[in-house]
């Protein structure tokens, strides 16, 4: 268990909800954005911010919600984090962007130093910075198929990997993501993941499901026509789906026979989020590029694509950048947050999130509609299914969350069937507030 110091906080780290939310200012907001902000852009809760801090989001009315959701998986160390917020203003006050491929500054270097550390691998290692996790992943993709001189890019069932041309193409699930948006990017290939709560043949191991996916891949494209694996390490969007151990060791040594480079997308997972510093981490996996964003900088827009020296070098000069990629106060961010998941061992804090969350919820496994908990540390997901079978059960999913909303607690939900409850919570929230939201799920689960 962690010994580090309880972090304290500005907001009362209290639920506290009026029956009748949104209140007058939010409903007066919602109002402004139906003529204001494109009808394609939903949002979960339909209540305005004012604040946040740890465990608590406030809103303008004065509710305040318990945040299981950390903004889908961003705020790890918090939306306010102190640390953070000083060196993002530190950071302001002398210059907000300048732009790295013009005028080069020192917090980009030193964020590729620490990443080139804390990514799986003792080998030489480069990083390029980027905005958003869709951009990290279609430059690995770029940098891949440099590399290699080969075009192809497997993905896998139910991944999620952004909302571009290219990342809509390596995502699986079309409603809302890609329906009507194409026609997608070419030469990616789709490969059954290992998924053991939905496998025909339960018994099937990770390295046997690695084989399927491999034969579809040496019968349907060519092993040496792949120029990238690109693969979560736990699926986030898809259902936090954790594939049986074996599959990614599998997948990686296959990849690292036949010259495919191995991409781990850690966009979701990364960051202490599942009780260590990357995803692939529970199995020893060394990817050969990573694509990180989310939990990197405390909520500022920041990505990443760290792996081997010589494959991001094999990019010609001038040929990975962006405008804003790396954006100094961003980087700054990164700084303090990645100092912040160390002095506050916040892998340690996910692991003990993940063993309160299972002392609350896995009692009601198999019971009624919870068909399977899974995960790892503070990404943790619940199938919802119809009682009795392993029939996909989104209705239910639905209702949890909005009778969680009800009482105060903002739950996320997710899942190709869309039948997943997911939980994300900032790695520092407070185990009293933690444990008073899983009650209130566990009652709206039982409720079912
Ligand atoms: N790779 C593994 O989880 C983003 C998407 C939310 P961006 N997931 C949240 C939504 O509905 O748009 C994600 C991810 C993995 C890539 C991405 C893309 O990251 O920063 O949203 O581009």
């Amino acid at each position: 268990m962690s010994q580090s110091p309880a972090p304290t906080f500005r907001l009362e780290q209290k639920r506290h909800v009026l029956k009748d939310f949104p209140g007058p200012k939010s409903s007066a907001l919602a109002e402004r954005r139906k003529d204001a902000v494109a009808a394609g852009v939903a949002s979960t809760v339909p209540v305005y911010v004012q604040d946040a801090d740890g465990g608590i989001i406030l809103d303008i009315d004065g509710n305040s919600f318990v945040d299981l959701g950390s903004g889908i998986a961003v705020t790890s160390v918090g939306a306010s984090e102190p640390a953070v917020v000083g060196a993002v203003a530190e950071a302001a006050g002398h210059f907000t962007h300048t732009c790295f491929m013009v005028t080069p500054y020192e917090g980009y270097v030193e964020v590729a130093e620490r990443l080139n550390t804390l990514t799986p691998g003792d080998h030489a290692k480069k990083t390029v910075l980027f905005n958003s996790g869709a951009e990290a992943v279609e430059n690995a993709v770029k940098i891949a198929r440099i590399a290699t001189g080969r075009s192809a890019v497997v993905v896998f069932d139910h991944a999620y990997h952004g909302r571009t041309n290219l990342t809509m193409a390596l995502t699986a699930k079309s409603m809302p993501y890609k329906h009507g948006f194409g026609p997608f990017a070419s030469e990616v290939y789709r490969v059954p993941m290992s998924y053991p709560f939905r496998e025909e043949n339960p018994e099937i191991t990770g390295a046997e499901a690695a084989q399927r996916a491999i034969t579809m891949i040496e019968k349907q494209i060519g092993a040496d026509q792949v120029a990238a694996l690109v693969i979560e390490p736990i699926q986030g969007e898809g259902g936090f789906i954790v594939p049986a151990e074996g599959f990614l060791p599998a997948l990686a040594e296959w990849a690292k026979a036949n010259g495919v480079v191995f991409v781990a997308d850690e966009v979701q997972a990364g960051f202490c989020r599942t009780g260590e510093w990357f995803a692939v981490d529970h199995e020893g996996v060394v990817p050969d590029l990573v694509t990180m964003a989310k939990g990197i900088a405390g909520g500022m827009p920041l990505s990443a694509v760290t792996g081997r020296a010589e494959l991001l070098d094999s990019v010609h000069g001038g040929g990975l950048g962006g405008t804003y990629g790396g954006n100094p106060v961003a980087c700054a961010a990164a700084l303090a947050a990645l100092d912040v998941m160390e002095e506050q061992d916040l892998n340690a804090k996910a692991r003990r999130i993940e063993e309160i969350a299972r002392g609350v919820l896995e009692p009601l496994v198999g019971e009624g509609v919870v068909g399977e908990l899974r995960g790892r540390g503070a990404m943790l997901a619940i199938e919802l299914v119809e009682p009795g079978t392993k029939k996909p059960n989104p209705e239910a999913a639905k209702a949890i969350a909005a009778a969680c909303l009800k009482e105060g607690v903002i739950i996320l939900t997710c899942g190709t069937y869309g039948n997943i409850i997911r939980l994300l919570p900032p790695l520092v929230i407070g185990e009293e507030l933690l444990t008073d939201a899983l009650g209130v799920l566990a009652t709206a689960i039982k409720a079912q």
